[in-house]
């Protein structure tokens, strides 16, 4: 004999319909914007044509420098080599992308990123003028510590967490995009 009358069991089987239908509904989201991803890596793969000595990621070309420069004077060799200064647009450029950690995965020392605020403290500007609206800082950073406007990766910080305001006339290495 059935403990629940049939009203009931109807309001509990469409809940449970609702429920199988938002996980489906999730579900192919999910599968979409995956298809979505993989196509524009797909797109990317075949209209991206790096130089040598540039490493390809998603539709951009990226040069890791093996000197030392300040943050002005790297800015300077990335526009003479037709490029800016690295703008980290979002988690899978700066560290993960299906597991495989792109940008921090690849610098062997602390490195400038084209992000300042030395035009306005405390508003952060990328080096091809558009405003920081996602940032992957440091625990307590920026600090402006003694007037610091560049940013850094620091060299074996959190992958997911390595920005670090610094001094602009520090020495670092640099990675420029385009
Ligand atoms: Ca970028
Ligand atoms: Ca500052
Ligand atoms: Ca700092």
């Amino acid at each position: 004999k059935l403990s629940v009358t049939t009203p009931e069991l109807l309001f509990l089987c469409s809940g449970q319909r609702r429920f199988y239908g938002a996980v489906v509904f999730l579900g192919l989201l999910s599968f979409l914007s995956m298809a979505i991803i993989i196509s524009i890596l797909i797109y990317c793969e075949l209209v991206r044509n790096c130089s040598e000595g540039w490493k390809g990621f998603f539709c951009s070309c990226y040069f890791f420098s093996t000197q030392n420069k300040t943050q002005k004077e790297s800015r300077q060799d990335c526009r003479d080599r037709g490029a800016e200064l690295v703008i980290v647009n979002n988690i899978e450029e700066q560290a993960l992308f299906l597991q495989q950690e792109f940008l921090t995965n690849n610098i062997t020392a602390d490195t400038w990123i084209g992000l300042s605020d030395q035009d306005n403290e405390g508003t952060w500007k990328w080096a091809d003028d558009t405003p920081l609206t996602q940032g992957y800082w440091e625990a307590d950073q920026p600090d402006d510590w003694r007037g610091e406007d560049c940013v850094q990766f620091g060299k074996g910080k959190k992958k997911e967490a390595n920005w670090n305001d610094i001094s602009c006339d520090e020495s670092l290495r640099w990675i420029c995009e385009k």
